[in-house]
Order: C-alpha cells, then structure tokens, then sequence
C-alpha cells in the first residue's frame, strides 16, 4: 500500500534517524502523530527540542501530543496541505529566503514552480487553510533561520487522493532551503508497518522488481526471466499489476478471480467495508495466510497457517532504510510454517499442477533451504541490496542502503552531491480539494487513524490483556463544542453515519479535533472507521483517501 513514488525515486527517508535528531536545527512534523505511531523517534524529536534547543513545528489538524513541545502548531484544515506548503513557499521566496546556490546547482523546473507559487500569497494560503497570516510567516521565518530542517511525514500526508502530490510539495519545500543531502536535513517518510520498507525494496509493488527496478524495461524482465528460469516466449509479463486497492472492485467486476491475501486483513484495513465485504464474496477463490483467523477469514477458501515474526528468521527493513536480522525466538504452534516456506511450496505445486517446468535458471526455483539463500538470491539481482547476505549481519554488521558491494558500508544519507535522477526538479503543484467535503446532508469531516495502544485492524493487540485493559473499545475523539450542542449527556454514545455506512461508538470528548471534525480509529469490528471510509485514491499511488470523508453525527 505504501512505497509512494516521489520526484526522489522510492519512497524512503533521505536520512537517518541519528542524524535528524542530532543535528536537525528545526522539525517540520506534518501528518505524522509521531509519539503515538513512532514512539522511539517521537521521543528523539522531543529529546533534541528539550535538551538542545531545537525548533519544533507541527502541522495537523489535530492536537496531537507533540504540540505540548511545539514553537508553533499550525492547525489546518484537512486536505489543505499543498495550499499551506505552497503559501510557506510563497513568503519564503518573497523574502529572498530560497537558497539560490542549492537551487542553480542542483535543480530544474524552478521557473515554473515560481511562477504557480506566486499566486499562493499568504491571504489565498491563509483562506484555503484556515491558519491566520501571521502562523504562516512566523513558520517561514523559522524555516529559513534554522537550517538545516528535517521534514518528517506519514500518513496525514499520504492518505489523500493529493497523497502524491503532497509528497512533492514538501520536497519542493526541501530544495527551496536547499535542505538535501545533508545531515539533519531531508524528506523523512516514516515507513509503518516494520517491514513495509523491505517490502517495498523487494518487490511488493505492482511496477517494480526487486530493487525498484520497472517491469516495463525489457533488459530487466530478461535479466530476472534468465535468473528464474523462465522459458524463452513465455516471457515475464511487460505489464504494470495492480495495487490492492485496484484488485478489490476487479474481484468484484469478476475480472480477478483468485485473491492469495498474506499477511493483510481487507475486512478491517480497507475503505468502504460494505463495498470490500461485496468484493471479497464475488471473488471466485480466496487463499488467506494468516498467524490468526481473522475477520477476512470467513470469506477465505483455504486459510494457510504462516508462522509468526517471533517464530522464524529473516530480515526486516525499516524506516531509515536499515537491514536487520530477526531470528526465531520460540517454535510455531501447530502447523505454522514461514511465510517463504509456504509461498516456495505454493509456487511449486502451480508449476507442477500446470505441468511447466523451470528451465535451466541461475537461482533455486523455489527449492529454497532457509531464509540465508533467498537473501542470496536478492544480493545478487538487486543493485540496492547487492552487498546484502545473513553472514555480514549475523557479524554485526547494520547497514542502510544502499549496500552496493559485500565491502559496501551502507548509506546513511541519499542525494549526497546529486540527486539518483541527477537534477532535483521542481513541480508546480495546485491545491486540489479532498474527494468528498462535508455539506449539508453529512456535515462533519471525519479524520481517521490509529491510537497507541492497538495495532491497525487489532487481530494482534486486541489479544493483549493488557493492552485492552487500557484501551478495551472504540473511542471516537468529537470536539467539546460539538458535544455540547450534540447533547450527548452522560452515557456519550454516538452514531456516526457516512454515505456508505454507519458505526455506533463512545465519544472522547476533547479539543485535540477541532469543532466540525471527528476522528475514529479502525482497531475494533464492531465500530471500525472503515464502515465509512471513502474509496477514492489517489491517481498515481492509488492510496486511498482514508483521512477525509463527509459524516454525520448524531447521539445515539
Ligand atoms: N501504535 C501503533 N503504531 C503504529 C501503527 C498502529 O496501528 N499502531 N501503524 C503503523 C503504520 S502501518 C503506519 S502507516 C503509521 C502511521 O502513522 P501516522 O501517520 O503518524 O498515524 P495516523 O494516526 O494515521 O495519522 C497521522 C496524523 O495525521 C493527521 N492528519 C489527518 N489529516 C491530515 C491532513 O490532512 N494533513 C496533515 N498534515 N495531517 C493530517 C492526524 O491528525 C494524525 O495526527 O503508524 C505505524 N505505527
Ligand atoms: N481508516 C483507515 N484505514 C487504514 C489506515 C488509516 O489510517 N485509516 N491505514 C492504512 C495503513 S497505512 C495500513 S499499513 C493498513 C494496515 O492494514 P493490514 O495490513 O490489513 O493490518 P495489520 O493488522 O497490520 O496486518 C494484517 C494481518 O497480518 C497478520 N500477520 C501478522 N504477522 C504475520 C506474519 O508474519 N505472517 C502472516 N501471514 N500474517 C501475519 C495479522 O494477524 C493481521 O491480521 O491499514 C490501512 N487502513
Ligand atoms: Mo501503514
């Protein structure tokens, strides 16, 4: 669901988390809740601001717990991001606060983007996104004094039918300061889940091969078709795939017809329920892999039993890029298997089942040992992972790529000198409304995202005694104004209804959401935020837009 291609290549922080906490002068934390959803750098953000003076902004439209550390909390509306980026710009450049050594020597496309910034003064800026002038001037001022600033983002930013073009704003941000490739500086995306980074390096993208290397290039489909022993004529397809947002209405217009889901739970995890629970029942053969049932297995086929990061070896790649061993702690319960160990096995029995076999390939055909040779196996036909290999990381050694050759340290930080497309360009980027805004009919705006204590759709945490101790159901935040005029009284029950489905949960009652805005979580099934989600993506990464949608709320 991740890996956002931005003007930068992958999707992947610039930088390190050392590096930013050490030496960044100011943060730029938009979209990110980072003390809740990335505790350990939410933590360093708040060390480097209290022991040396750091500069704290955050941009959201929540008052999130990291404000309480803030210089300045710039609370926009949501979906207004490119609007409040592009007026920071604008007084940026009206005060000759660009960096025009960065920008001649490392950039292009900067003619253009001046001249579409030129029409975002702060008042346009102001109106779209509801900060006064004065926070807009005071954030720019901070912006250029205290160099270098780091940006740091997750989903606030991505999760909009803008998520694309709000990553590039914030990097045409970034080489207006002329604040990449260096140290404390950079594009910061924090990567979610623990191996979303790896997954995304690896292949678990529908354009790419392992390596960001694109499917379209015929070199490259021969370099893997000669590796993997495919047969000549048969060839590997010259296609983009889909993205999982892509394949659910295809499972419904009948124009997919066999799901393998691994390690993902759509019930919960998807917009617009109703509409996946219609998609997950059309779909012809359904093959779920999964440590737990879960709320998709009823609509599973076959439920494969995978085994537990806890119960099997392997690597994980996270945030900043750095490849680190897990080793198996404790045995797998029952039949459990790892998850490579069954897809090995899978892929066989269709190869044998459709009576073709593998030519003459330089690698395993699936006939894989242990997790080391499939390591192997990526060294050697992934540029970014090629000095990758179980025996350097069971020595010690801890790498960021890319880790070029078996002596290759690792890179701390990308674009050092030049950018990997050569010049960074510029992108004049308009502001475009969310897909759906409240009106008349549904008039609130419903934000949604995740609490400390649960884990996305909760298979995993709401197992935890402990954690459901703290957390044990659904809290919808709804702002103390609205309460009161809602007369929620003592019980603090309500309904919140969009115009895909409804959900009945206890209110929080609390100024962290603005009046007009509530924001629900998707951690229970009995009121998951995703019985009202809207599935409109973003054109380009195909992300949904999970943090915008039109509701109506009433006591229930
Ligand atoms: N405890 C816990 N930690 C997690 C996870 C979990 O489920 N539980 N999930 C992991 C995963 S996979 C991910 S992707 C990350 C997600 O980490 P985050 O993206 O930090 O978490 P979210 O709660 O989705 O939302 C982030 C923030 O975006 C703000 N926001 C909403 N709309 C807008 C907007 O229009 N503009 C801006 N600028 N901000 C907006 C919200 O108020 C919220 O504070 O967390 C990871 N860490
Ligand atoms: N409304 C709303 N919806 C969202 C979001 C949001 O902010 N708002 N955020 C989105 C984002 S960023 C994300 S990342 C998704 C996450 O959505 P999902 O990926 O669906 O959620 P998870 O709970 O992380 O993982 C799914 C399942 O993997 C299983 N699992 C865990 N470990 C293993 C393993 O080793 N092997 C196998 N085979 N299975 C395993 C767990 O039991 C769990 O049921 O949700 C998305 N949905
Ligand atoms: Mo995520």
């Amino acid at each position: 669901m991740a890996g956002l291609a931005t003007s930068f290549g992958s999707g992947a922080m610039t930088n390190s988390i050392d590096d930013i906490a050490d030496q960044a002068e100011a943060f730029f934390v938009i979209g990110t809740n980072t003390t809740q959803q990335h505790p350990v750098i939410g933590m360093r953000i708040r060390q480097a601001v209290r022991q040396r003076g750091a500069v704290l902004i955050v941009a959201d439209p929540r008052r999130i717990d990291l404000t309480d550390f803030a210089t300045l909390h710039l609370r926009h509306k949501s979906g207004t991001d490119i609007a409040l980026v592009n007026g920071l710009m604008h007084i940026i450049l009206a005060n000759g606060w660009e960096d025009k050594e960065f920008i001649a020597a490392r950039t292009e496309g900067f003619e253009d983007f001046k001249a579409l910034i030129e029409t975002y003064t702060p008042e346009r800026a102001a109106e779209i996104t509801g900060v006064p002038v004065e926070q807009l001037q005071q954030a720019a001022e901070i912006l250029a004094v205290n160099k270098p600033a780091a940006v740091l983002w997750a989903m606030g930013i991505t999760q909009h039918t803008t998520g694309t073009h709000n990553v590039m704003s914030l990097a045409n941000l970034q080489m207006l300061l002329g604040n990449m490739g260096v140290p404390g500086g950079g594009t910061n995306p924090l990567r979610g889940q623990n191996n979303v980074q790896g997954a995304c390096d690896l292949g678990g993208l529908p354009n790419v091969y392992p390596g960001y290397q694109k499917v379209t290039l015929p070199e490259n489909r021969e370099k893997f078709a000669k590796a993997w022993g495919v047969a000549t004529g048969d060839g590997l397809s010259d296609q983009v795939g889909l993205t999982a947002t892509e394949m659910m209405p295809a499972a419904a217009d009948g124009e997919l017809k066999v799901l393998y889901i691994l390690g993902e739970n759509p019930i919960m995890s998807e917009p617009d329920t109703n509409h996946i629970r219609h998609c997950l029942e059309t779909c012809d053969f359904i093959l779920l892999q999964e440590i737990f049932p879960s709320e998709t297995s009823p609509y599973a086929d076959i439920l494969l039993p995978g085994a537990s990061f806890a119960e099997k070896d392997g690597t994980f790649t996270n945030t900043e890029r750095r490849i680190q061993m897990g080793r198996k702690a404790i045995k797998s319960p029952g039949e459990a298997k790892p998850d490579w160990w069954i897809t090995a096995e899978l892929a066989k029995h269709v190869l044998a089942g459709g009576g073709r076999q593998i030519a003459e390939a330089t690698y395993s055909g699936w006939d894989y040992e242990n997790p080391a040779q499939v390591m192997d196996e990526i060294a050697a036909l992934t540029p970014i992972y090629a000095g990758v290999s179980h025996k350097r990381l069971e020595n010690g050694e801890t790498f960021q790529w890319p880790v070029k050759d078996k002596n290759h340290p690792g890179t701390p930080i990308l674009h050092v000198g030049q950018f990997s497309r050569g010049l960074g360009k510029f992108h004049a980027i308009d502001h475009v409304p969310p897909a759906e805004l409240p009106d008349d009919e549904y008039p609130m705006l419903l934000g949604t995202g995740r609490v400390l204590f649960h884990w996305h759709g909760g298979e995993m945490t709401r197992r935890s005694k402990g954690l459901l101790e703290i957390y044990p159901h659904a809290l919808i935040e709804v702002n103390e104004d609205d309460a009161a005029k809602l007369d929620l009284g003592e019980n603090k029950r309500v309904r919140v209804s969009s115009r895909r489905g409804s959900i009945e949960a206890e209110a929080l009652v609390t100024d962290r959401v603005p009046p007009g805005m509530v924001y629900a979580n998707f951690h229970f099934p009995e009121a998951s935020a995703n019985e009202l989600t809207i599935a409109a993506l973003d054109p380009i990464a195909k992300i949904p837009e999970y943090k915008v949608c039109a509701v109506k709320v009433e006591a229930a």
